[in-house]
Protein backbone atom coordinates (compact mmCIF):
# COMPACT_ATOMS: atom_id res chain seq x y z
CA UNK A 1 0.00 0.00 0.00
CA UNK A 2 2.51 2.32 1.06
CA UNK A 3 4.37 1.64 -2.31
CA UNK A 4 1.56 2.45 -4.65
CA UNK A 5 1.55 5.76 -2.61
CA UNK A 6 5.30 6.79 -3.67
CA UNK A 7 4.39 5.59 -7.23
CA UNK A 8 1.23 8.03 -7.03
CA UNK A 9 3.35 10.76 -6.05
CA UNK A 10 6.20 10.17 -8.26
CA UNK A 11 3.43 9.77 -10.98
CA UNK A 12 2.32 13.63 -9.76
CA UNK A 13 5.62 14.79 -10.07
CA UNK A 14 6.35 13.78 -12.99
CA UNK A 15 3.31 14.87 -14.97
CA UNK A 16 3.74 18.45 -12.91
CA UNK A 17 7.38 18.26 -13.89
CA UNK A 18 6.44 17.77 -17.61
CA UNK A 19 2.93 20.18 -17.86
CA UNK A 20 4.16 23.52 -16.66
CA UNK A 21 6.69 24.28 -19.00
CA UNK A 22 4.75 24.31 -21.77
CA UNK A 23 2.15 26.58 -20.41
CA UNK A 24 4.95 29.23 -20.11
CA UNK A 25 4.52 30.34 -24.09
CA UNK A 26 4.77 33.99 -23.55
CA UNK A 27 7.52 35.85 -22.24
CA UNK A 28 6.80 39.91 -20.70
CA UNK A 29 10.31 41.61 -21.56
CA UNK A 30 10.84 45.01 -19.57
CA UNK A 31 12.16 47.05 -21.70
CA UNK A 32 14.82 48.89 -20.39
CA UNK A 33 15.22 46.72 -17.41
CA UNK A 34 15.32 48.79 -14.31
CA UNK A 35 16.10 51.77 -16.43
CA UNK A 36 12.77 51.96 -17.91
CA UNK A 37 11.62 53.89 -20.74
CA UNK A 38 13.46 57.06 -20.25
CA UNK A 39 15.75 59.62 -22.07
CA UNK A 40 19.06 58.11 -22.75
CA UNK A 41 21.29 60.80 -24.21
CA UNK A 42 23.26 58.53 -25.39
CA UNK A 43 21.44 58.09 -28.80
CA UNK A 44 20.09 54.45 -28.64
CA UNK A 45 22.86 52.23 -27.31
CA UNK A 46 21.02 51.68 -24.26
CA UNK A 47 18.38 50.14 -25.90
CA UNK A 48 20.10 48.77 -28.84
CA UNK A 49 21.66 46.47 -26.26
CA UNK A 50 18.71 45.85 -24.37
CA UNK A 51 17.33 44.72 -27.47
CA UNK A 52 20.39 42.38 -27.97
CA UNK A 53 19.63 40.04 -24.90
CA UNK A 54 16.35 39.48 -25.46
CA UNK A 55 14.56 37.33 -28.10
CA UNK A 56 11.26 38.47 -29.14
CA UNK A 57 8.42 36.21 -30.30
CA UNK A 58 4.86 36.75 -31.57
CA UNK A 59 2.55 36.66 -28.30
CA UNK A 60 5.73 38.14 -26.41
CA UNK A 61 4.84 41.70 -24.90
CA UNK A 62 6.95 44.77 -23.72
CA UNK A 63 6.35 46.61 -21.03
CA UNK A 64 7.67 50.10 -21.07
CA UNK A 65 7.43 52.11 -17.62
CA UNK A 66 6.94 55.73 -17.37
CA UNK A 67 5.29 57.98 -15.71
CA UNK A 68 2.11 59.23 -17.62
CA UNK A 69 2.91 62.97 -18.96
CA UNK A 70 6.63 62.81 -19.10
CA UNK A 71 7.12 60.31 -21.98
CA UNK A 72 4.62 58.34 -24.23
CA UNK A 73 5.29 55.29 -26.29
CA UNK A 74 4.11 55.55 -30.32
CA UNK A 75 4.56 52.69 -32.58
CA UNK A 76 6.55 53.98 -36.16
CA UNK A 77 7.42 52.59 -39.40
CA UNK A 78 10.91 52.19 -39.99
CA UNK A 79 11.33 55.46 -42.42
CA UNK A 80 9.86 57.06 -39.14
CA UNK A 81 12.21 56.06 -36.81
CA UNK A 82 15.28 57.11 -37.99
CA UNK A 83 14.46 61.02 -38.06
CA UNK A 84 12.41 60.41 -35.01
CA UNK A 85 9.24 61.70 -37.00
CA UNK A 86 6.25 62.03 -34.52
CA UNK A 87 3.65 62.70 -37.18
CA UNK A 88 1.21 60.00 -37.91
CA UNK A 89 2.27 57.01 -35.88
CA UNK A 90 0.94 53.33 -35.98
CA UNK A 91 -0.12 53.64 -32.58
CA UNK A 92 0.41 55.73 -29.41
CA UNK A 93 0.17 54.86 -26.07
CA UNK A 94 0.50 57.44 -23.60
CA UNK A 95 -0.04 56.17 -20.10
CA UNK A 96 2.63 54.21 -18.47
CA UNK A 97 3.22 51.59 -17.49
CA UNK A 98 2.40 50.43 -21.42
CA UNK A 99 2.03 46.84 -22.28
CA UNK A 100 1.85 46.31 -25.80
CA UNK A 101 1.62 42.74 -27.09
CA UNK A 102 3.90 41.73 -30.33
CA UNK A 103 0.91 39.82 -33.09
CA UNK A 104 3.49 40.37 -35.78
CA UNK A 105 6.38 39.02 -36.55
CA UNK A 106 9.05 41.36 -38.68
CA UNK A 107 10.45 44.40 -37.76
CA UNK A 108 9.48 46.94 -35.10
CA UNK A 109 10.16 50.47 -34.06
CA UNK A 110 9.04 52.35 -31.06
CA UNK A 111 9.90 55.96 -29.87
CA UNK A 112 9.37 59.04 -27.94
CA UNK A 113 7.25 61.46 -28.93
CA UNK A 114 8.20 64.21 -26.08
CA UNK A 115 10.49 66.94 -26.95
CA UNK A 116 13.91 65.77 -28.29
CA UNK A 117 13.73 62.46 -26.29
CA UNK A 118 13.69 60.05 -29.56
CA UNK A 119 16.53 62.16 -30.77
CA UNK A 120 18.42 62.05 -27.89
CA UNK A 121 17.86 58.42 -27.78
CA UNK A 122 14.51 57.24 -26.37
CA UNK A 123 14.04 54.67 -29.52
CA UNK A 124 14.08 50.93 -29.89
CA UNK A 125 13.77 49.06 -32.84
CA UNK A 126 13.30 45.07 -32.48
CA UNK A 127 13.13 41.84 -34.66
CA UNK A 128 10.20 39.71 -33.82
CA UNK A 129 10.49 36.21 -34.72
CA UNK A 130 7.52 34.17 -35.84
CA UNK A 131 5.99 32.31 -32.14
CA UNK A 132 7.76 29.47 -31.56
CA UNK A 133 4.53 27.01 -31.99
CA UNK A 134 3.88 26.15 -35.54
CA UNK A 135 0.34 25.83 -34.62
CA UNK A 136 -1.03 28.53 -31.99
CA UNK A 137 -4.55 28.13 -31.54
CA UNK A 138 -4.08 24.23 -30.80
CA UNK A 139 -0.89 25.17 -28.58
CA UNK A 140 -3.17 27.56 -27.04
CA UNK A 141 -5.55 24.72 -25.48
CA UNK A 142 -2.87 22.71 -25.35
CA UNK A 143 -1.46 25.16 -22.34
CA UNK A 144 -4.69 25.14 -20.68
CA UNK A 145 -5.19 21.70 -21.28
CA UNK A 146 -1.71 21.38 -19.25
CA UNK A 147 -2.61 23.64 -16.61
CA UNK A 148 -5.97 21.42 -15.58
CA UNK A 149 -4.36 17.95 -15.79
CA UNK A 150 -2.01 18.59 -12.99
CA UNK A 151 -4.55 20.20 -10.73
CA UNK A 152 -6.77 16.93 -11.60
CA UNK A 153 -4.05 14.71 -10.45
CA UNK A 154 -3.37 16.67 -7.30
CA UNK A 155 -6.83 16.08 -6.20
CA UNK A 156 -6.88 12.80 -7.37
CA UNK A 157 -3.75 12.59 -4.80
CA UNK A 158 -4.61 13.66 -2.27
CA UNK A 159 -8.12 12.24 -2.14
CA UNK A 160 -6.13 8.71 -2.41
CA UNK A 161 -3.83 10.34 0.49
CA UNK A 162 -7.25 10.49 2.92
CU1 LIG B 1 10.19 60.61 -23.47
Amino acid sequence: MASSKIMMMVAVIAIVSVCVPSTVAQTSHTVGDTFGWNVTNDGSVTYTNWAARQTFAVGDTLVFNFTTGFHDVAEVSQAAFGPCTITNPISNDPNGPATITLSTAGNHYYICTFGRHCSLGQKLSITVAASNSTTPSPANSASSFSAVVPITFLAAALAFFH
